[in-house]
């Protein structure tokens, strides 16, 4: 299910009803989609229902960057759970207990560190660390890692053989392909896909920059 392909994840921070459409759309051309607070913060689980319910090939993963106690952390991945996701991101630097508690429901990316200019401040200092105290953990599928500093990427690489899903292409300045590159299994994109002219075609650009892309040696 969560195996790469296109490689492609399209970030769907839009209204649940564009988010459906892009979805319905885009299905089976992209490996994933992936749904967040746009689409909770304005219907809901509903919003993410909806979402899971015209998909039939590409998985969707949540992303609502889970950071509570473990108890409070694993009730918000139940109900991403039961509304359909096929797997959940949760923050990395709230420690093991938490990443625990919510694999135990779901697949779970955790954020080793992130793609903005502030995540060099804090984020990355702890990002190796926080990849080997979870890289043991079942039910830990994978790291977001940023394709905005692929450096980070192959760091992540060097510790882990899990899957690794890079967002920062297109709207943040990394160019498609450069996480593979360095060692990324998919690339997470959301508005260079979703603010297009033609998010379809859009997309199957990325798709066929990321295929030229020589993945990194496992
Ligand atoms: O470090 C991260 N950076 C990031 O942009 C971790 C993330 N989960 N994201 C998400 O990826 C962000 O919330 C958005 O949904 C997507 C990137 O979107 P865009 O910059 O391609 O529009």
């Amino acid at each position: 299910m969560l195996e790469p392909d296109t490689r492609l994840i399209v970030a769907l921070d839009v209204s649940p009803d564009r988010a459906v459409e892009i979805a319905e759309t885009l299905d089976g051309y992209v490996d994933g989609f992936k749904v967040g607070y746009e689409v909770v913060l304005a219907e809901g689980a509903a919003g993410i229902e909806r979402v899971a319910e015209v998909l039939e090939e590409s998985f969707l993963l949540v992303d609502l960057k889970t950071a509570d106690i473990p108890e409070i952390s694993r009730s918000i991945v139940e109900r991403v759970s039961e509304a359909g996701a096929n797997a959940a991101i949760v923050h990395g630097f709230v420690g093991p207990d938490v990443v625990e508690e919510c694999a135990e429901v779901l697949p779970v990316f955790v954020v080793a560190t992130m793609s903005h200019p502030g995540a060099r401040e804090f984020y990355d200092r702890a990002c190796r660390d926080i990849v080997k105290a979870c890289d043991d953990i079942d039910g830990v599928v994978g790291y977001v890692a940023p394709a905005t500093r692929p450096e980070r990427v192959r760091e992540v690489r060097k510790i882990t053989d899990k899957l690794i899903a890079s967002p920062g292409v297109g709207a943040q300045g990394a160019a498609p392909g450069d996480a593979v590159r360095a060692g990324a299994d998919f690339e997470i994109v959301g508005r260079a896909i979703t603010e297009a002219h033609d998010p379809v075609e859009a997309a199957k650009d990325l798709t066929r920059a990321m295929r030229t892309s020589r993945p990194a040696e496992r």
